[in-house]
């Protein structure tokens, strides 16, 4: 495929993508945390029901990010923002911060980020202080309840609006180790079909693989530099 210099590329990520850097993708394995449907621990009424069990549930996987490293799927993809001289944006549905220290900077968290935290009352987003636990009070307003800033089921994801209108200018659509099975990321390829380039690059053709015009299966650290070759 030769794409045109000037053309925009729009790259949408998930799990698969961090799955070589150690950190467990939703739907490969038994996709449980201690006996707990991911399902049921990310959702807003699992957050009303018991809320101990969330914040223990973020708190383990952001300690968790301490571990791991960016991989070479990661680096490949801030070589290609650096070096590319359209526009280009990055959308991952990971809330790790892998593409952050890879150094992406055109990049948009759509499921929000394990990292920050976020006010119930006046919406301030945060870094996230140390473990949190059902006490802990915004110290922007000072009495609303500090939840993780991620997007569970049933959520608006964040950044949409910026995030459509660069898959409505762009020449080519590339989506990494994302499972297909979560809209609206899911639902991508078909706004950007046929007008650009879809590429699909997974371990194993995904969901909504019929609806890529191109699509390679392997693994992300592999796929990707070679990709981008
Ligand atoms: C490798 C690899 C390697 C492994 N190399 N590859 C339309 C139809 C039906 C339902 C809906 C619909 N629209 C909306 C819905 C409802 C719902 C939904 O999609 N439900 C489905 C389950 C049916 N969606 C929502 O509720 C969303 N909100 C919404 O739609 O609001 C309405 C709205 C939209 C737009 C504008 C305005 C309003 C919110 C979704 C939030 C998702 N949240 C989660 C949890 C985050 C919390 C947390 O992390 O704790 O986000 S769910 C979970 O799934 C997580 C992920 O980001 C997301 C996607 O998973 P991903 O990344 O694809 O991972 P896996 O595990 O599924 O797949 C990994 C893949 O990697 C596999 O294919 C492997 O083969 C591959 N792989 N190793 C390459 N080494």
């Amino acid at each position: 495929m030769k794409l045109p210099r000037d053309a925009g590329i729009v790259v949408l990520t998930g799990a698969g993508i961090s799955a070589e850097s150690g950190l467990r993708t939703f739907r490969d394995a038994d996709g449980l945390w201690e006996n707990h449907r991911v399902e049921d621990v990310a959702t807003p009424e699992a957050f009303a029901r018991n809320s101990a069990l969330v914040y223990r549930f973020y708190n383990e996987r952001r300690r968790g990010l301490a571990g791991v490293r960016p991989n070479a799927a990661h680096a490949a993809l801030a070589r290609l923002e650096a070096a590319w001289p359209g526009d280009f944006l990055l959308v991952t549905q990971n809330v790790d911060d892998l593409h952050d220290r890879a150094g992406s900077r055109s990049l948009l968290h759509m499921h929000g980020e394990l990292l920050k935290a976020r006010c119930l009352a006046c919406r301030a987003v945060r870094p996230w202080p140390g473990d949190l636990d059902a006490d802990d009070r915004c110290p922007t307003c000072r009495h609303g309840r500090l939840r993780p800033h991620i997007v569970w089921f049933g959520e608006r994801p964040l950044e949409m609006e910026r995030i459509f209108e660069a898959l409505d200018t762009c020449g080519l659509f590339v989506a990494i180790g994302t499972s297909g099975h979560v809209y609206p990321a899911a639902g991508f390829v078909a706004a950007v079909h046929p007008r650009a380039h879809t590429l699909e690059l997974n371990l194993e053709p995904s969901q909504v693989v019929d609806a890529f015009l191109e699509h390679r299966t392997g693994r992300a650290t592999e796929l990707v530099p070679a990709f981008l070759a």
